[in-house]
Formats: C-alpha cells, sequence, structure tokens
C-alpha cells in the first residue's frame, strides 16, 4: 500500500510529471459511487460533470462493475484476429437496441467519428459515385467531435486546431441550428457531399439546443440530395437528454449514429458507430479496425452498460428531472445569473461575468459547497448530473446551486 498524501502533492505531481493539456478545478478525487463522488480528504461532493456524460449510469455502477470483474478474471483481450465469444452477442444486443442493422466497435469518441467519416466517403464512393477523392462532408461551426487531427479540421475553436495544421481538406463548415445554410450548400455542392455530421445538441459550444425540427429539416434536406444525415451522439445518446438518442426527440434516424462514452458507464473507454449494411458493408477486411474495438471486457461492459439504460429507465428520468432542474434553477435571482438552456439533464447555465466574477470562480464556489460542475467558455456552466439522480437528491443539489449564486 503507497501511504496516503494531501490532496495539494497529486496536485503538484500532475502539474510537474504531467502534460499541461487540462486546467481541472483543485479538486483530488479518490472514490465514486452513484451521483456522488469524494476526494482524497473524504469531502463527498455531487457530481454535476458525469465525466463530460460518460458516467450517466452513475459512478461504479454494481452491474457494470460486476460484469467488467467477471470478464476479467476471464478473457479481455483477443484482438480481432480470432473470434471470440463476446462480440457477436454484442453486437446482436446493441444492434436490435438502437435498431441498426450493423456496428462497428472502437474505443474513443473521436475514433468513433473518425470511422464514421471513413465510411461516409467509402459510401460517396462506392454508392453515390462521388469521383474519387472529391467527397465533401458538412459539419456546423462550433462542434466538438474530439482531438485527432482530422476531426479539429473540422472544428471552429482556435483552441483546438491552431497550430495542428496541415489539416484534412473535405469538409464544408455552415452555421449550426441554420437551415437554410445547409440548404444553400447542398443546391451549390450536393453532388459531391456524401455526409452531413452533427451534434443533436452541441455541447462544448455551451449546450446550444437547436430550433424544434432542426434535425428532422436536415434529414429531409439530406434525403433530398442523396446525402448521409450522421448525427454524433457520443455525448446526447444513451439517456442524457431525455431519449435514448438525442435525435429520438424529433423522430429522426440518422444513417448512422456515433455513441461512446456511457455506453461503458465510465469504465473503459468504448465507441461505436451504427449503420445499415449500405453503408457499414462499403468497408472490408483490413480496411479499417483497432488492437481493442469490441475486446471481449468492452463487450460485457457494454451490455451491461445497455441494460441499466433500459431497466433502470434512465432517459425517462432524466427527462423528467431535467425539466425540474431548468425549472427550479430559472428562479435564481443573482446578477451573476442570466439563464438556463438544456435537454434532459444536458443543461447549462448562461452567467455574467462582473467584479471579476467569472464561470470559473462560480464553479469553486460550487466546490466549495460541495457540488462539481465544469465551466465552458468565461461565462457557461455545465450541468449534467448521473441519471441515477433522485427529485430528492436533485432538489438538494439545486439548493446548493441557487445558494451559491445568491450569497455571492
Ligand atoms: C475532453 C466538451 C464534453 C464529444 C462529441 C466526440 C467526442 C466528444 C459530441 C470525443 C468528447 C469531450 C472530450 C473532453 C471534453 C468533452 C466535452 F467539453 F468538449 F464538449 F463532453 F462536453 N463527440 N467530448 O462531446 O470523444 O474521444 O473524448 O472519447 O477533455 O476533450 P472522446
Amino acid at each position: 500500500m503507497t501511504k496516503r498524501r494531501p490532496a495539494a502533492e497529486y496536485i503538484v505531481l500532475e502539474e510537474k510529471y504531467g502534460a499541461h493539456n487540462y486546467h481541472p478545478l483543485p479538486v483530488v478525487l479518490e472514490k465514486g459511487e452513484g451521483i456522488f463522488v469524494w476526494d482524497v480528504d473524504g469531502k463527498r461532493y455531487f457530481d454535476f460533470l458525469s465525466a463530460y456524460s460518460a458516467v450517466n449510469q452513475g459512478h461504479c455502477h454494481p452491474k457494470i462493475v460486476e460484469a467488467l470483474c467477471t470478464q476479467a478474471r476471464k478473457l479481455c483481450l483477443t484482438s480481432r484476429a480470432f473470434y471470440n465469444d463476446c462480440l457477436g452477442p454484442y453486437e446482436e444486443m446493441a444492434t436490435r437496441f438502437f435498431g441498426y442493422d450493423r456496428l462497428l466497435p472502437m474505443n474513443s469518441g473521436a475514433e468513433a467519428v473518425e470511422t464514421a467519416l471513413k465510411l461516409a466517403r467509402r459510401w460517396g464512393y462506392k454508392v453515390k459515385g462521388i469521383p474519387e477523392n472529391e467527397a465533401l462532408i458538412v459539419v456546423c461551426e462550433g462542434n466538438f467531435h474530439g482531438r485527432t487531427i482530422t476531426v479539429v479540421s473540422m472544428s471552429s475553436d482556435p483552441e483546438s486546431f491552431s497550430r495542428y495544421g496541415p489539416f484534412t481538406p473535405g469538409f464544408i463548415q455552415i452555421p449550426y441550428d441554420d437551415v437554410e445554410a445547409l440548404r444553400k450548400v447542398l443546391d451549390r455542392e450536393g453532388d459531391r457531399v456524401c455526409a452531413m455530421l452533427v451534434e443533436p445538441v452541441q455541447g462544448e459550444a455551451g449546450v446550444y439546443v437547436p430550433e424544434d425540427g432542426y434535425l428532422r429539416a436536415c434529414y429531409a434536406l439530406c434525403h433530398a440530395h442523396n446525402v448521409l444525415f450522421v448525427a454524433d451522439e457520443v455525448q446526447t445518446g444513451l439517456g442524457r437528454t431525455g431519449r435514448l438518442l438525442a435525435c429520438d426527440h424529433e423522430g429522426v434516424r440518422p444513417d448512422m449514429v456515433t455513441i461512446g462514452k456511457a455506453l461503458s458507464g465510465g469504465t473503459l473507454p468504448v465507441s461505436a458507430v451504427l449503420a445499415d449494411d449500405e453503408v457499414m458493408l462499403t468497408i472490408g477486411p483490413g480496411e479499417h479496425g483497432s488492437t481493442f474495438g469490441g475486446f471481449p471486457l468492452a463487450d460485457k461492459v457494454a451490455m451491461a452498460a445497455l441494460e441499466v439504460i433500459r431497466d433502470e429507465r434512465l432517459a425517462e428520468n432524466a427527462d423528467r428531472m431535467g425539466a425540474i432542474f431548468r425549472e427550479e434553477i430559472s428562479k435564481i435571482r443573482s446578477p451573476y445569473y442570466k439563464y438556463v438552456r438544456g435537454k434532459g439533464l444536458l443543461n447549462a447555465v448562461v452567467t455574467e461575468p462582473k467584479d471579476d466574477i467569472e464561470a470559473w470562480d462560480i464553479c469553486l464556489a460550487l466546490a466549495e459547497k460541495g457540488l462539481l460542475a465544469k465551466p465552458t467558455h468565461r461565462h457557461i456552466i455545465r450541468f449534467a448530473p448521473p441519471l441515477v439522480i433522485t427529485e430528492e437528491q436533485l432538489r438538494e443539489a439545486i439548493a446548493v446551486i441557487q445558494d451559491v449564486f445568491e450569497s455571492l
């Protein structure tokens, strides 16, 4: 057993030996259960980040941890050079769960997005008949789809892309939540466009919920131009917004979906692309893959994670709790509070920075009072607790947030 150190020492170690690619809140966590996490001094916090929506099922969900440990003792990794007795059953279960012909397993969300981009281009060449190397993909300003070079090639956020060039070509950016912009691009370039990639709610941009009907209108326009409609549901999927997939709110069934994060309940990096035969079978043996993609441990964990979402009705709970959250938070009266927006349990409070108090400082005050949330930009705080939260717990947490805003 290594001796327990004071919190400050762990922070110093990361500062000294780690890359400086994050700016964490100064809390050092060592334990989690359900909607709570504890720091190394034993202080308990409401977790209102849920590891960016990876922990929808709550920390260390017993069913998911049980699946993980049982399989870990038996067989963890085979690679895809051989068949294993977990991947097929997982693919069957997950494709039925989401209603697609096929699943392609990857690990991180960014890899799922990369995979979807490859599939979209393949489909563009093999099925739509776009001349090779000329396919275009339409993306939205303010998007966040991950950190690889190709994925940041789609980004409009200088923090994400600057000084990482040269970039992958073939993307067209249009404003988010703007159907006319999509119509114009497709009228002009539709013959060469293979796909539109969109987040049903933009997360990193600050939880932007588009107008009702936006996704449906995009889907219809894409189909009129023989263009794939691809939804990145890595963050919005798996119950987070109050439906299994956020596209379900508008009755839209995307041609391709990326999922990740909560697909493992936050225990392992597990992601996937869902699509039908016409798209998925454009990639053949040896043309794409990953050492860990679809590994037995991930398969068992993902099945358990999906069962928890279904059996504990987490999407329904997110829908109900989200409505209470926005209703109660909107009653806050504070010069630092502007408004709340979101869908299900993916919410953001927009603050009014003044007197040197920004979103970051409010998050520090929230942490002090036992609630963890993370700012995005200088004036937005994301509130996204695990979906297992009860009404009583939610009201307790809301009281903390109100108290912090009203006593700043
Ligand atoms: C970080 C935000 C959340 C995503 C969507 C793909 C990915 C993500 C829609 C990539 C990842 C993350 C990564 C995290 C911060 C974070 C985030 F603040 F940027 F917007 F969740 F809110 N598609 N989102 O949101 O998935 O490769 O990370 O598994 O620290 O970069 P990944």
